[in-house]
């Protein structure tokens, strides 16, 4: 049993031999010291009983307004130590009113990190601050959905990113929406996530331009290209107490396309497009259509195509368009169908020939 799990493991570095056997994340480190003094303490454990590890802890930050900097440090931890490092930009990488994302990577089975980030303020003498758990690299998502955001008189929130990718310039567009009506709040914000680069922690509304706008149940959305992750978290604020809690992002699906309305000229004795003069009609699973039939002749008709649930009409006349909306093909109904005029549209012979396809693909 041991010997097939070696196999197997051997087997799986030497398919990726470039990549860290672990990798944890910190999305959210910093050292900031303003009107308080935020900070991050850092555990980094290492699970096994018998061999000491060492660990590459890779900070990616911003200083002085830009964003794309790195500084790596190898720490080297004994079996069974949670190393600490209290204040870990300045105890480690000494980079005091830094705040950035840290790559813990490593090449031993196993890695645990966490974090708090608190403010150790003079104003209010202690405080629990939020904890920041080290991430995998699966909690990092092309498109995520953060919750429990909520800006108002009592509670502001704060949105964070990194981009985990070496290579990989990434466009990243960060929405909000009430929580309780999916209305979008403010508008799109779009950026561009150089590779490794840390997105500063940011007002969400203001990003959004939605500076006076509040909600005290919001979510938002980040999107990338829809291939690349993103490591995205919010900050929530209690403006009274300096309570704060950390919000993971978590997988949100795709947004379907956008309703897309296709018009089809219908003449005697062809549907264009249809045919059969005309190439097919060409539809993608899951877009919302309308489609609209316009006469530029005479009265024509159109068979419902069943199959597909669409309605028919013998009443397609100049001035009088037939609409069907809101027709979303399924992936079920990929494929051919056929459709025909049903008003005899002048000569009997060629009002038969008025025939033509629809391709759901
Ligand atoms: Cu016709």
């Amino acid at each position: 049993m041991k010997r097939t799990v070696f196999v197997l493991v051997s087997a799986i570095l030497l398919a990726a031999p470039a990549a860290w056997a672990t990798s944890r994340t910190l999305s959210a480190v910093a050292n900031v010291q303003g009107q308080a003094l935020f900070q991050s303490d850092v555990r980094v454990f290492n699970p096994s009983y018998t061999a000491t590890i060492t660990v590459t802890a890779k900070y990616h930050y911003c200083q002085g307004g830009t964003c794309n900097h790195e500084k790596d440090e190898s720490i080297t931890i004994s079996p069974r130590q949670a190393a600490a490092f209290n204040d870990i930009a300045v105890s480690l990488f000494a980079l005091p009113n830094t705040q950035g994302a840290i790559e813990f990577e490593t090449d031993a089975a196993d890695l645990v990190v966490t974090s708090r980030l608190y403010s150790n303020s003079l104003l209010c003498q202690g405080s629990v601050g939020q904890f920041v758990p080290g991430l995998e690299d699966s909690d990092a998502f092309a498109t995520s959905v953060l919750t429990s955001l909520q800006q108002n008189a009592d509670f502001r929130t704060n949105i964070v990113m990194f981009n985990p990718s070496s290579s990989v310039s990434l466009p990243v567009m960060v929405q909000v929406f009430s929580g309780d009506s999916g209305s979008q709040i403010g508008s799109n914000f779009t950026t561009t996530l150089g590779p490794e680069v840390f997105f500063p922690s940011s007002n969400l509304f203001t990003l959004v331009g939605a500076t006076s706008g509040t909600s005290s149940n919001a979510y938002a959305k980040v999107t990338t290209d829809g291939t690349h992750p993103v490591f995205a978290a919010a900050s929530v604020l209690d403006n009274h107490s300096q309570d704060t809690i950390f919000v993971k992002g978590e997988l949100d699906t795709t947004a379907p396309p956008q309703g897309t309305t296709v018009t089809i000229i219908v003449s005697q004795f062809n549907f264009d497009p249809g045919g059969p003069v005309s190439a097919p009609v060409v539809l993608t699973v899951g877009v919302d259509y309308t489609l609209v039939f316009h006469s530029i002749d005479v009265q024509h008709g159109f068979s419902g195509v069943s199959d597909l649930n669409l309605p028919s009409t013998d009443n397609i006349s100049p001035g009088q368009d037939f609409v069907i909306t809101h027709f979303r093909p399924q992936a079920y109904q990929r494929g051919l169908y056929g459709f025909h005029c049903i008003h005899v549209c002048g000569d009997f012979d060629s009002h038969l020939t008025m025939i033509g396809t629809l391709l759901i693909q």
